[in-house]
């Protein structure tokens, strides 16, 4: 428990319609009877927890009509005693209140001091408050629905089951050290019992190339040789005027980029300068800089034009591109178009012809990923490492015990494998661990 009394204004501080100022610790009863007037109540701490009373916050030279909230240790979100004031949403009000509650006796709480005080009475887990502030600052409809699956599914309690599983073989283990013919017993249900385990942690770690793209939007990159019209697939894919288009080759010269939403998913896109052989230093950098690009995105986009067979520089730029898709651009030149193949779509960037298509083609890549880990997707890339440590460490103890190895020797990965998901979800994670998590929450949550 804490001894001090930590107060904040929880709300983003702008005029609005209402602001909520909380208070949490041994004193929010006692400084909002000095603070609170409400003709149901004798006082604050007579109130009945969980329940809105209307009254007046008396300030000095002013008074603010707003309700009041209690919330009784350990049934509120910090676990301690809390209480909220909903006032009307204006800078100056909630100052003021903020103000007075300070000079009351409570101290101005830091970022996330509400959730780490959660934390560490049991709230939640490190995970939890994890996926808490990825569903606050979720981009996309996907990046939410994710978060709020590990926050409220499974994954907490699941990574909590590995680790107690993992803890009882440990102990286990220990006991039977000293008796050999145990140890034996105990090695040959090793394989079997630390597989189960394995099987459904590397389910999560097998998601976390998805996962990735679901938290930070898909990558993709537009790539060609110069005046097929990269940028008017750009343009036509934003539905805005956002990069030069001319009929001069060469009109790009470095990386433009910016994003949008299709079908819940944030994609992030960028047009970059026509690929060709140049002597012009300034064009070489920003071919440099596509090829670079290139390499980098999740997708690339290659456009051509239709009405052609591809050049020999084409077919050459070709083979150094991982995964991409042919978009086949000008198809307004072609009489008739052919129908669109798994890897090649026809378009009119110029016309916005077809268009969709390639966003529907982008998302297809990374949909089918999300429906197959669609029950609990890992984002944080601190619990994919984590995972992927945890899972490492264990099948060297699989292998260990299926080798034979000494017990003891398979517990140095065993305990290992441990410590990893005791980081996940809070119990073996170190202050500054903790101290980083918590600070990516705003004052007052
Ligand atoms: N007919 C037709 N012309 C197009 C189409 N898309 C682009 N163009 C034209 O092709 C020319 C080049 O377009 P850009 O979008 O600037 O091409 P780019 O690939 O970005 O060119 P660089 O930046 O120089 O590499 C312009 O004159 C566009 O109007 C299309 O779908 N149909
Ligand atoms: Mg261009």
């Amino acid at each position: 428990m804490f001894d001090d009394t930590i107060a904040a204004i929880s709300t983003p501080l702008a005029a609005g319609a209402i602001s909520v100022i909380r208070i949490s610790g041994n004193k929010a009863l006692s400084i909002a009877d000095k603070i609170f007037k409400c003709d149901k109540l004798k006082a604050p701490s007579d109130a009945e927890p969980e329940k809105m009373y209307l009254g007046k916050i008396s300030v000095p030279n002013f008074t603010e009509r707003c309700f009041f909230v209690y919330f009784k240790a350990p049934k509120s979100y910090t676990g301690e005693d809390l209480v909220e004031f909903q006032c009307h949403g204006g800078v100056k009000i909630t100052e003021k209140v903020l103000e007075e509650i300070l000079k009351r006796g409570a101290v101005l709480s830091g970022k996330g001091e509400f959730t780490r005080r959660a934390f560490i009475n049991g709230k939640l887990s490190l995970s939890d408050a994890e996926n808490l502030i990825e569903m606050i600052n979720a981009e996309s409809d996907c990046a939410l629905i994710s978060a709020s699956r590990l926050l409220y599914g499974n994954f907490g309690k699941e990574i909590k089951d590995f680790f107690n599983a993992v803890t009882d073989l440990i102990a286990e283990s220990e006991a039977v050290l000293d008796y050999p013919d145990e140890t034996e017993d105990l090695l040959a249900e090793f394989p079997s019992r630390l597989e189960t385990i394995y099987k459904r942690l590397k389910f999560f770690a097998d998601g976390i190339k998805i996962s990735k793209a679901v938290k930070n939007g898909i990558t993709v990159a537009i790539i060609g040789i110069p005046n097929v019209g990269k940028s008017s697939l750009l343009n036509a894919l934003l539905n805005k005027d956002r990069a030069i288009v001319s009929d001069k080759a060469g009109t790009t010269r470095d990386v433009v980029e910016d994003s949008f939403e299709y079908d819940g998913f944030k994609i992030n896109i960028l047009d970059t300068a026509g690929i060709r052989k140049s002597t012009d230093e300034i064009e070489m950098l920003g071919t440099e800089k596509a090829k670079f690009e290139a390499e980098n995105a999740d997708l690339v986009l290659f456009v051509t034009e239709a009405d052609r067979e591809l050049f020999e520089e084409e077919k050459e730029l070709l083979k150094n591109l991982n995964s991409y898709i042919t978009v086949k651009n000008k198809s307004d030149k072609l009489k008739k178009i052919p129908d669109n193949t798994d890897k090649v779509i026809y378009v009119s960037s110029k016309y916005n012809k077809n268009i969709n298509a390639v966003s529907e083609k982008i998302v297809s890549f990374f949909r089918q990923g999300f429906k197959e880990f669609g029950g609990e997707i890992v984002t944080s890339l601190r619990h994919a490492e984590l995972i992927k440590e945890s899972l490492n460490r264990l099948k060297d103890c699989i292998d260990g015990a299926k080798e034979g190895q000494p017990l003891e020797c398979i517990l140095i990965d065993l305990k290992e494998s441990r410590r990893a998901l005791g980081k996940i979800i809070g119990d073996t994670a170190d202050e500054g661990i903790i101290d980083a998590i918590f600070s990516k929450f705003c004052l007052g949550k």
